[in-house]
């Protein structure tokens, strides 16, 4: 089915926490500043809101739409961190927290391993709507904070970033953050009403939500916990496979995984290209590969 894609495409996450200040406190938190937004700021944040949430109708998951239903989040201001932390620690034991953009891995896992999770405290100018270098508050509040309303996303995050730290004393944290990647920032789901949307990449990114679930060009395999560690993913445009839960519980299981023998077994293996399908794995869409090859 033809779907029009606006270029340039999305950018999340690049590497680069580069052109940040070193914090003035070792967590790297700051305070999120709310009295200092500008009309500016919060007419960004009224036009990704309304636009996103007009284009997740039907493509975000129930739980996403029900988290979002919940919190103190609405069209005509960024929200004030604080009010969304005493909703969301009600519910599920996680606070927000401001950062200036991206943080050092570790610090973004000890974040996580305590259930606190750091968000951008700034937004992306009026002229580059979608383009990020570093999640903002649009990506990191709209995108991931109502998700972090529901029991099981809750607790894989937080057992991600305590992963994290032994994957990085490990050396094996490529593999691990390909799970966060394809499941967190880029992962669907199977409703029985239709193939939604839960992760934030893909949630906070008004052509993405489109690419993601209707575009004949990706792949759509089921989720296979292996197979995505030995899979890389693309940090500049949209991704040439998404990986599909049957079901948010799914994630249940890895909440509580020793990743350690897995690192073992995934490294004796070859690397798997964005783009690969297996003989193995399950094909909910075989892609087309029409929109990247058009791009190389
Ligand atoms: N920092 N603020 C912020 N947000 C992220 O999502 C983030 C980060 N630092 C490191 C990081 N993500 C990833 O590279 C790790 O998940 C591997
Ligand atoms: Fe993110």
């Amino acid at each position: 089915m033809p779907t029009s894609l606006p270029l340039p495409l999305p950018t999340l996450h690049g590497l680069a926490a580069a052109n940040t200040q070193p914090p003035e406190r070792a967590d790297w938190t700051i305070d999120q500043g709310w009295q200092h937004y500008t009309a500016q700021d919060h007419g960004v944040w009224k036009t990704l809101f309304e636009r996103q949430s007009r284009l997740l109708q039907g493509r975000a998951c129930d739980a996403f739409v029900q988290g979002m239903a919940e919190l103190p989040m609405a069209p005509d201001q960024i929200p004030d961190f604080r009010r969304l932390s005493d909703v969301l620690y009600a519910r599920t034991g996680w606070q927000i927290v401001a950062v200036p953009g991206l943080v050092p891995d570790d610090v973004f896992f000890e974040h996580l391993a305590n259930r606190r999770f750091p968000a951008g405290h700034f937004i992306r100018q009026p002229h580059a709507l979608d383009y990020l270098e570093e999640p903002d508050v649009f990506h990191d509040v709209f995108g991931h904070v109502p998700m972090l309303m529901h029991p099981v996303l809750a607790d894989f995050i937080q057992a991600y970033g305590a992963g994290g730290l032994r994957a990085q004393a490990l050396g094996r944290l490529a593999q691990l953050a390909r799970v966060y990647w394809y499941t967190v920032e880029f992962g669907l789901v199977q409703q029985k009403d239709g193939l939604r949307i839960y992760g934030a990449g893909i949630a906070s990114s008004a052509t993405e939500s489109v690419f993601a679930l209707q575009s004949p060009s990706p792949n759509r395999l089921g989720f296979a916990l292996e197979r995505v560690m030995r899979t890389r993913y693309r940090i500049d445009d949209f991704q040439e496979s998404y990986f599909v839960l049957d079901s948010l519980d799914d994630l249940l299981a890895l909440a509580h995984i020793d990743f350690a023998p897995l690192y073992e077994r995934v490294l004796g293996q070859s690397e798997l290209t964005p783009a690969s399908v297996l003989p193995t794995d399950r094909v909910l869409t075989q892609g087309m590969g029409d929109y990247h090859a058009g791009r190389r």
